[in-house]
């Protein structure tokens, strides 16, 4: 067996639906077998074998889940990479993972190829209507493939997550993490047949391609299935819905339409939220013109999700609810590690079948992440109240999340220091009404200002994915110090926290 292959398609009936294609195309399961046939049956011409990795980066589509679903059926290992990301960022995840095949969009066929021929991977283009070399592959093989055999402890996906200090590390998933952590949400969030999710985010990262693709496909649901996230669409589709996943952004843009009543989600069974802080004023704004309580969870791409709010029961708006049936929460001192009292704030640690296997090539960054007994040190501070919901009041890790995607000041830093001109940097996140925070840099030019703002971004611009890009560059003569020498961020996040307020 394939067990997580197997879980995704043991539910539904051949004659279900899988997705609502952007085109208005209807994908049933039973396509799902054959399309991934050929796929699968394209990746093994290309050479790959189980075991080897499937770097893909490319635009959203039916296509692209499709490779996901081929990649574990072929035993191999899916790599996703965010599309925004430059030549330069993609560099490291490729040599880092040392992929057998890259799949890429069309457009970036001939930079990859530089890349892929200094490590000997092949190259295949997938562009955002599915077409390209890997689909013409596909079109001529078998309908019929012979699946790979893959149990718990095989590696289904490698997924890249930035260090607080150095490089990104490609967090290693396995069949058994995604199946558990599938089927424990399709129980706790009562997903059936009958289901229909509105598929909204990207591919490239988990909340999108194993929270909601797994949990859909695992209860034998359908997903319409659309590019992006466009509120007044999104608004517009809600009446054939049932389900809706996303990001904060998601909920603060939907509520800006002025459409969004309770007559609009009539059908709407459950709205989820999570990979960033909703805010408890969102939470509140919702329920008044919905009459429906968000059900915030939290999740890491290195334990998928830990926590929910309860399906029936009260969804406390601020809180991140209780541990999932099948994970252990605790909250312990971040320096000792020893356990705290109820009620006390320390770091999350976590354990459970969702619990990666380790990072890619980094036994020490591995074991430094871990407590004796297997406890997943998150980085993430935060308390249990005593009605054992969880709230996360803090980050022990220097992280910015914007609109959902996760930006580490320290790599912004890194290129903004290089620049003439510069001292030094302090990269922070402020509140921003759109993406919850917004990335802002903060320059020490000693006081000869030679830089400019426009200057910054332009040099920046084929370094930096456009969402790790400053939206506000500020210029100081000094960065503040505390006693010890080290920059205080807490203090430039209070003196510049009305920035966007504006906006
Ligand atoms: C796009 N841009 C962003 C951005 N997304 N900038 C900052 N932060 C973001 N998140 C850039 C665009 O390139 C564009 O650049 C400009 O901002 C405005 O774009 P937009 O049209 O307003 O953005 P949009 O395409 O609508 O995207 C916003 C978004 C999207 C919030 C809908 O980012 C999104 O879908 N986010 C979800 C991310 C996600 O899936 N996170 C899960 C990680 S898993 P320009 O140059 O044109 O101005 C995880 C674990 C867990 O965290 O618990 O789930
Ligand atoms: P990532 O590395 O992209 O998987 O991001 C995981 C991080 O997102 C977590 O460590 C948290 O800091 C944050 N996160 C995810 N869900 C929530 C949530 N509901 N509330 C607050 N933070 C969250």
């Amino acid at each position: 067996m394939n067990l997580l292959f197997d879980t995704l398609t043991a539910t539904a009936r051949p004659d279900d639906l899988l997705l609502e294609r952007p085109d208005g195309g209807r994908d049933l399961y039973r396509d799902v077998l054959s399309l991934t046939a050929r796929m699968a049956g394209a990746l093994v011409s290309l050479g790959v074998r189980p075991g080897d990795r499937v770097a893909v980066q490319v635009e959203k589509s039916p296509e692209n889940l499709y490779l996901y679903l081929a990649t574990i059926r072929a035993g191999a290992v899916f790599l996703p990479l965010n599309t925004a990301y430059t030549l330069a960022e993609l560099d490291y995840f490729i040599t880092d993972a040392g992929p057998a095949l890259i799949v890429c969009d069309p457009a970036g066929e001939a930079g990859v190829s530089g890349l892929a021929a200094r490590i000997g991977a092949r190259v295949a283009t997938l562009d955002a209507r599915g077409a390209g070399s890997l689909s013409d592959l596909a079109a001529g093989q078998s309908p019929e493939f012979a699946t790979v055999e893959r149990s718990a402890q095989d590696l289904a996906a490698i997924c890249y997550t930035s260090g607080t200090t150095g490089r990104s590390k490609g967090a290693m998933l396995t069949h058994g993490n995604l199946t558990a952590n599938a089927c424990t949400l399709v129980s706790l969030w009562r997903f059936s047949a009958a289901d229909v999710l509105i598929h909204a985010l990207p591919i490239y990262h988990v909340h999108g391609l194993f929270v909601a693709t797994n949990v859909v496909m695992a209860a034998g649901a359908a997903m319409i299935f659309r590019p992006k996230f466009d509120a007044a669409e999104v608004l517009s589709l809600l009446s054939r819905a049932t389900v809706l996943m996303g990001v904060p952004t998601f909920y603060t843009r939907l509520l800006d339409q002025p459409g969004l009543d309770s007559a609009a989600t009539v059908s709407m069974r459950l709205f989820i939220s999570g990979s960033a802080p909703l805010l408890a004023e969102t939470h509140r704004e919702f329920a008044a013109r919905t009459g429906l309580a968000i059900l915030e969870r939290y999740g890491m791409t290195e334990t998928g999700m830990n926590t929910s709010n309860p399906y029936q029961g009260p969804r406390i708006a601020g809180t991140v609810g209780l541990p999932l049936p099948d994970v252990s929460l605790r909250i312990s001192n971040p320096d000792t590690g020893g356990p705290l009292p109820g009620g006390e704030i320390g770091v999350i640690e976590v354990k459970g079948p969702n619990v990666f296997a380790g990072y890619w090539n980094m036994p020490e960054k591995t074991a430094a992440e871990f407590r004796p007994g297997g406890w997943f040190i998150t980085g993430d501070l935060g308390l249990i109240d005593p009605a054992g919901y969880v709230h996360i009041v803090g980050r022990g890790k220097d992280l910015i999340i914007s609109g959902g995607l996760n930006v580490y000041p320290k790599e912004v830093e890194g290129e903004i220091d290089a620049l003439p001109g510069v001292i030094e940097s302090a990269v922070i996140g402020l509140p921003h009404p759109d993406l919850g925070e917004g990335v802002t840099a903060v320059i020490a030019t000693g006081g000869s200002v030679v830089l400019t703002e426009t200057a910054v971004l332009a040099a920046l611009s084929d370094r930096l994915a456009r969402f790790k890009q400053p939206r506000k560059v500020i210029f100081v003569d000094d960065l503040p110090r505390n006693a010890m020498g080290k920059v205080q961020k807490a203090l430039l996040r209070d003196q510049h926290s009305a920035l966007y307020r504006d906006l």
